[in-house]
């Protein structure tokens, strides 16, 4: 399962990983990367845009700190997306009628009945009862009476029509002490208006807890159609994708959720009983990322990030101090974006080339007092001289940092919003 995704993040992160700075050719390119191996693992083509359009917004605003590499802000900020893309917070499938009813609906041959039996083994303290309504087919009868010997469940059919059935099934389940009934609905090749007319009726008649459509992960997009299709006309709960033990490729999986928009609640992973895995959105995240600490990654980069926005917001409302300024002017080196502002700004063009200007200037501000930081405009001339002796430079490199620093203030107080909404960042 998703062995395609993996495979091809590892190759992207080792080139991410890589990467001294970021600027906007290297979001650009890896993006662009990015794309390609989402679209390869047949991710829905709008779920790949929508994908790459929010992670580019996120990417542009990447906060910046020596002790993290570009590249882990980065791969940090995929998996913070992907986690949203897959639903974020796991939904969890937890039957609480008394009886409870999970109807499963789904094509033929998706996994329908093994789920079933899945089902009836994982919640099989409920002391669940299976139930065949498929009056077509008395194999599919068959198949669901065996796999429910072998599941330890109880079972029911008759000759009825498949509401009534159901409804047996309910008073069976009243008599047995089965708490939980899991409705095992005819399948068909297509989705006709018969199958629809019958699965609304069954929905009416009985009020299940959980509609659930059962999808097959192999066929990729046309699983995502299905579930799509199912949730307008008939209206679910949720889904279970099958087959993804033999799916390399996993698209359905990752784009089920934000285009169906129904939660998945698990993943069949084999033909057997317990072949049924949770579906948990950062679990699954960090399997296709192969982070194995991908948590360790986060939690250095959480602080890192809202600190961060904090900063933003201060530069462009032009209230930053040398403080901020000195923590930017550490960033330059790795990030483009500021060579761009910089060089925007007259009087300023120097400072974006010469590394050597930025050293001194680093400096100047290491020799200021916290408070001469915070309040440049307090620096007098004795003061100046001060500060040019402990750090080894002239009272006109404090003259031209200080006119430097008053005029990018400026700057930024006239133009800053305007700027970061055009998503030139400043950091
Ligand atoms: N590998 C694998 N096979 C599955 C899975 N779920 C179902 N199958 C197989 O898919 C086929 C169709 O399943 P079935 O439950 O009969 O589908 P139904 O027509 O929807 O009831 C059977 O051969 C199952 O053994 C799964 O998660 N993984
Ligand atoms: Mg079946």
């Amino acid at each position: 399962m998703f062995e395609t995704l993996i495979d091809q993040f590892q190759i992207l992160k080792r080139k991410v990983l890589g990467y001294g700075r970021v600027t906007k050719k290297e979001i650009d390119e890896f993006l662009k990367d990015l794309r390609i191996t989402l679209l390869s693992a047949d991710v829905n083509y709008k779920v790949v845009k929508r994908f790459i359009n929010d992670l580019r917004g996120k990417l542009e605003g990447l906060p910046i700190d020596r002790s993290i590499r570009p590249g882990e802000m980065i791969l940090a900020a995929v998996y913070r997306e992907l986690v949203e893309i897959l639903g974020k917070e796991p939904a969890k499938l937890t039957p609480k009628r008394s009886p409870s009813i999970i109807n499963l609906i789904g094509l033929q041959g998706t996994g329908k009945t093994t789920s079933a039996g899945k089902l009836a083994h994982q919640f099989r303290s409920l002391q669940p009862i299976l139930v065949a309504l498929d009056n077509k087919r008395p194999a599919a009868k068959e198949q669901l009476r065996r796999i429910a010997q072998r599941a330890n469940a109880h079972f029911y059919t008759s000759d009825s029509d498949p509401v009534m059935i159901a409804s047996e099934a309910v008073k069976e389940a009243e008599r047995i002490g089965s708490k939980l009934i899991i409705l095992d609905t005819a399948g068909r090749l297509h989705i006709d208006d018969e199958l629809v007319i019958e699965l609304v009726e069954i929905k009416e008649k009985l009020k299940p807890e959980y509609n659930i459509i059962v999808v097959d992960g192999m066929t990729g997009q046309d699983a995502v159609i299905q579930a799509k299709t199912f949730h307008e006309r008939v209206g679910l709960d949720g889904a279970i994708i099958t087959k993804l033990d033999g799916d390399a490729r996993g698209g359905a999986a990752i784009s089920l959720r934000s285009v169906a928009r129904i939660p998945i609640y698990y993943i069949g992973v084999g033909e057997r009983l317990d072949d049924l895995e949770a579906f948990y959105p950062d679990r699954i995240a960090q399997r296709i990322l192969g982070l194995g600490d991908v948590r360790t990654l986060i939690e250095k980069t959480e602080p890192l990030r809202a600190e961060a926005e904090v900063v933003r917001k201060k530069v462009a409302k032009g209230e930053f101090d040398l403080e901020d300024l000195l923590s930017q002017l550490k960033a330059i080196k790795r990030l483009g974006p500021i060579r761009n502002l910089v060089a925007m700004i007259p009087g300023m063009a120097k400072m974006d080339v010469d590394e050597k200007e930025l050293v001194r200037i680093e400096a100047i501000i290491n020799s200021m007092t916290p408070k001469e930081r915070r309040h440049p405009e307090i620096i007098d001339g004795s003061r100046k001289r001060r500060i040019a002796k402990g750090s080894g430079t002239r009272v006109e490199d404090i003259n031209q940092l200080l006119k430097q620093y008053f005029q990018l203030k400026k700057f930024m107080k006239r133009h800053g919003r305007d700027l970061m909404r055009r998503g030139i960042v400043i950091r």
